[in-house]
């Protein structure tokens, strides 16, 4: 291999090897106390959902007792729980919100 071959070899691999990196779930537990409503404006809010699919997330955490609200990198996942919880402690909720890694 010339020198010219091996850089554009070294290159090509640089190009092909690209990795994503890991991704977190953000979940939604449920509860007794939180409002409906609270949920909903957190999923548009934080979550960037519709209406609709912030409902039916809401909804499908009431009756299954969690849901997932979105899917971001570690970092992203961490900074939603720590500004959700806030919230929801502000305003004296028990809301509880996890992170789990996509297997
Ligand atoms: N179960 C709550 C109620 O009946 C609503 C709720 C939904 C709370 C989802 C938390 O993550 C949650 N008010």
């Amino acid at each position: 291999m010339t020198r010219r071959d091996a850089d554009f070899h070294t290159q090509l691999q640089e190009r092909t090897t690209t990795k994503r990196p890991p991704l977190y779930r953000v979940l939604l537990l449920n509860d007794d106390y939180t409002p409906m409503d609270f949920v909903v404006y957190v999923l548009m809010r934080y979550f960037k959902k519709s209406g609709a699919d912030a409902e039916r997330i809401m909804l499908a955490v009431h009756h299954e007792g969690r849901g997932v609200a979105g899917v971001y990198t570690k970092d992203v996942a961490e900074t939603k729980v720590g500004q959700v919880t806030a919230l929801a402690r502000e305003e004296g909720y028990p809301l509880q919100v996890t992170v789990e890694p996509e297997p």
